[in-house]
């Protein structure tokens, strides 16, 4: 281009302007019109199933929301423009405690909170060009859709996997409901932060105990696709000990005393027996003097929370039950206490207590004044108190069997053998993971499809009443009182009994939310279905989800309770597969100036000012570009600024084409060509590795080789440069699907560059730059080659003989042999 040409092309690029909000307001109707992400079920083209995690409709759509869908869409458009038929499907997780406590506040029903939350969630999520297929939509408040999470409660239940116990569980005084283990974190309410107590209540639980052998066990293949640390959390929550029971005779009594230890090999070391104080246990055996003081020490205990039980720095309170237990192996005669550091709900909730080699044991012999008999032998000069660790056994032999000398593992076994010999215990494995306590005193839930009659006891609701539909409650009705908010409305509670006719009344408990997600993502493949939960053949046509993109909040809660409902819908014969979500990300989290947003801070960013700011791309881009989608943001890190700029430049590139629309890129400038071709192939194994940033980084570079070419190379005519502009187009419409968009109307296409297809890789243009060959006559060099590295012996004996120097050299010679190195020599004999 002369010099000329070149200022008048500046002077124009900078009159014309790119304006991201009248781009968006173009474009915006022209996709609602084209609709080009709705999934076709009968589509012969390979499935993918790209899901991300549906939001709960708290308010707009925050940073956070922003940042999963932005790195989400780039998994999903990949899809697309690589030729699959590709579902991602959007809905709202819209029961939950926080509408209900805003409608408290407003005095009003939950559900318009709710609504006009997931109205404007979804007008925003519209703007933000998220490639989602609408026509799934689902809300997991919607009769339609929580009639089949009834259907399927009572599916549960006709199996034993859902059922009624009575139990201490955990209860927060602020929201004036029970928690499940997984929502108490340190002690308190996941949710308001209250400290959790303890309550004696009769509870629904979902049976995930029966499946937890088999969620350890898939968990060993999705360790090669899901994120080490949620697999890791789940084997820590799982929670999974190899041990025994071991019984213990107990004086004036038929039944042993039976405990779980993961440390039979200590056996000989027990000084005496503990059970948890609020077991039923613990209130049979003790003795009639030793009651009161037991009465009192439970009183105490129930005001504790798991944790602080077992709490190694808790100073170790206890009671004597008043009576003796015998150990097996010694035969001595042991006390036996109540204390709060044993759970009532884990093993058989009583230890036997081996102060040598655990630490809590020691320090409640300590405070108890009880002996101490080390079975372990600790290492030399060992000054601590409790040894935990390997050793020989010592102090550990009967006239029967004798460990001493074994390390531990091998004292165990032999342990375990001898008591399964005589009849004393039998090895076990335990699980930590509880039943999950799936029953809210809340209003705003899936009410449980089960009628109390007097006569009948429990009755489930016939399927074809459902679904059982909330009653209309609102603001104060809806006020935390200790009983579901449910129980109030009378006319709803009394019903005639569905098997007897009877008088009967309705149960008032509502599912735990994380029932609802347990199971949309398989709604969400015959959403509009009306006789069943799902179709089957669409669920196992679409599914397992080829992703899943979402929060490290869930690992051990929805991750777990969606990996148990596949499984028991596996068992039914509902689904093909066992595991719901082939692979995983985790994106990290946005922060601004090295700490999490808050309001207290002051160092809040709103997610609208972003976006009126700079626009959607530019705060999409600045999303994906900032680092790994699994590291955190910070926001005063990055510049959505930046980004904005290079849209700016990469837009200006398709107004630089001058080559029409179709012309083939053969001929064109070879360099450039390279750069395209492996850009675009880079990009393609950069998105599989989920190393987004990168293909980002790789398009800035396309694009800076683009606009050299068109200003000192051959010039916007040349068809390699309008090949560079497509391509960038294709790989930006990932990433800013606006600026992708106008890009590709002004190189002449027709909307929609989102289904353009993925630039098909010239392989030829991927060869590596050439490497030099050199050709030596009879030892001394006469030329050098520039070659392919990947060339064959054959073309470079060619060449080399083919060489005009070469041929010089050999005038009047015979050639006797040709020693090739390919690519990097060629050694000729001649004589
Ligand atoms: C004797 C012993 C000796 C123990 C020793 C440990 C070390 P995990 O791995 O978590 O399963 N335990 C059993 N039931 C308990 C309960 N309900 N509440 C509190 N602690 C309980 O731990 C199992 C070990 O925790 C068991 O092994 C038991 O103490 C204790 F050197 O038995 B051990
Ligand atoms: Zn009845």
């Amino acid at each position: 281009m002369s010099d000329h040409a070149n200022q008048a092309h500046q002077a124009a690029d900078a009159d014309v302007h790119y304006d991201v909000h009248a781009t968006e307001a173009k474009w915006l109707p022209v996709w609602t019109e084209l609709d080009p992400f709705r999934a076709d079920d009968a589509s012969p083209k390979p499935k993918r199933y790209a899901l991300t995690m549906f939001p709960y409709p708290s308010g707009d759509l925050h940073m956070g929301h922003a940042e999963v869908t932005a790195i989400h869409d780039v998994i999903a458009r990949y899809w697309r423009q690589r030729g699959f038929e590709v579902m991602n499907p959007i809905g709202w997780d819209s029961f939950g405690l926080p509408a209900e406590n805003a409608a408290i506040v407003r005095d009003e029903h939950p559900a318009t909170f709710t609504y006009a939350n997931i109205e404007t969630q979804a007008e925003s999520f519209k703007r933000y060009a998220v490639s989602f297929d609408w026509s799934r939509r689902l809300h997991t408040s919607d009769p339609e859709y929580y009639r089949w999470t009834q259907w399927l409660f009572l599916r549960f239940r006709e199996q034993g996997l859902a059922y009624r116990k009575n139990s201490p569980v955990n209860w927060c005084p602020q929201d004036q409901t029970v928690l499940a283990n997984e929502q108490v974190v340190d002690g308190h309410c996941e949710r308001c932060g209250a400290e959790v107590t303890k309550r004696e209540l009769t509870q629904w639980y979902f049976k995930i105990t029966d499946y937890a052998q088999e969620l350890l066990d898939g968990l060993d293949e999705l360790e090669s696709t899901w994120p080490a640390r949620v697999v890791t959390a789940q084997r820590n929550w799982i929670g999974r000990s190899e041990g025994a029971h071991v019984d213990f005779p107990v004086e004036g009594r038929d039944e042993p005393l039976t405990v779980y230890t993961t440390r039979p090999d200590t056996l000989f070391g027990t000084t005496f027996m503990v059970v948890a104080a609020d077991a039923p246990l613990a209130a049979e055996l003790v003795s009639d003097e030793q009651r009161p003081a037991y009465e009192a020490y439970l009183a105490q205990t129930r005001k504790a929370s798991d944790i602080d039980r077992l709490s190694t720095e808790r100073p170790k309170t206890g009671v004597d039950l008043g009576v003796r237990a015998t150990n097996p192996v010694t035969g001595e005669k042991l006390p036996v206490y109540a204390a709060d550091y044993v759970l009532a709900d884990y093993g058989t909730g009583a230890i036997m207590a081996v102060p040598g080699q655990d630490q809590r044991d020691w320090d409640f012999a300590a405070a108890f004044g009880l002996p101490v008999r080390r079975t372990v032998q600790p290492p030399e000069g060992w000054e601590g108190e409790a040894f935990t660790g390997d050793g020989p056994a010592i102090n550990s032999a009967n006239d029967e069997i004798s460990l001493d000398g074994l390390p531990v593992e091998q004292a165990k076994r032999e342990t375990i053998a001898w008591l399964e010999s005589k009849g004393f215990g039998r090895g076990t494995v335990n699980y930590r993971l509880r039943d999950w306590l799936l029953s809210r005193q809340r209003y705003w839930g899936v009410p449980i499809p089960v009628v109390h009659c007097e006569a009948c006891g429990e009755v489930p609701v016939p399927d074809d009443q459902l679904p059982v539909e909330l009653p209309e409650l609102r603001g104060a009705d809806l006020k935390p009182k200790g009983v579901s908010p449910l129980a109030a409305a009378t006319d709803w509670v009394n019903v005639d009994c569905p098997s007897c006719g009877g008088p009967a009344t309705r149960d008032t408990d509502t599912m735990d939310t994380f029932v609802d997600s347990s199971w949309y993502m398989f709604r969400y493949c015959s959403p509009g279905l009306e006789t069943a939960p799902f179709d089957s053949a669409q669920v196992n046509a679409w599914m397992p989800c080829d992703v899943y993109v979402g929060g490290v909040e869930h690992a051990v809660l929805h991750l777990l309770y969606g990996r148990f409902f596949t499984k028991v819908l596996a068992d039914m014969g509902l689904v093909d597969f066992r595991e719901p979500w082939s692979s995983q990300v985790n994106q990290g989290v946005v922060i601004n100036q090295g700490k999490k947003m808050s309001k207290s801070l002051g160092n809040g960013v709103n997610l609208g000012d972003q976006l009126r700011e700079f626009g959607v791309d530019a705060v999409r881009l600045t999303l994906v570009f900032a680092g790994p989608p699994e590291d955190d943001i910070d926001w005063a890190d990055v510049s959505p600024a930046g980004s904005l700029r290079f849209l700016q430049r990469a837009w200006r590139l398709s107004g630089d084409v001058t080559s029409p629309a179709g012309t083939a890129a053969d001929g064109g400038d070879v360099a450039l060509r390279r750069t395209t071709h492996r850009t675009v192939a880079d990009a393609a194994e950069l998105v599989e590795s989920r190393r987004f940033n990168v293909v980002v980084a790789r398009v800035m570079e396309l694009v800076n080789a683009t606009r050299k070419a068109i200003d000192s190379g051959p010039g916007g005519a040349d068809p390699a440069v309008r090949e560079a502009a497509e391509a960038v187009a294709v790989l930006l419409s990932l990433v800013a699907p606006y600026t992708a968009e106008e890009m590709w109307e002004r190189l002449g296409h027709e909307p929609t560059v989102a289904l353009a297809g993925w630039p098909e890789v010239d392989e030829s243009l991927l060869v590596e730059d050439s490497v030099t060959a050199v050709v030596q006559v009879q030892g001394k060099v006469r030329g050098r080659l520039e070659v392919a590295p990947d060339i064959s012996a054959a073309d470079l004996e060619a060449l080399a003989l083919a060489d005009p120097a070469v041929v010089r050299a050999l005038e009047g010679k015979t050639v006797r042999k040709v020693i090739v190195r390919e690519p990097k020599l060629v050694n000729i004999v001649a004589s």
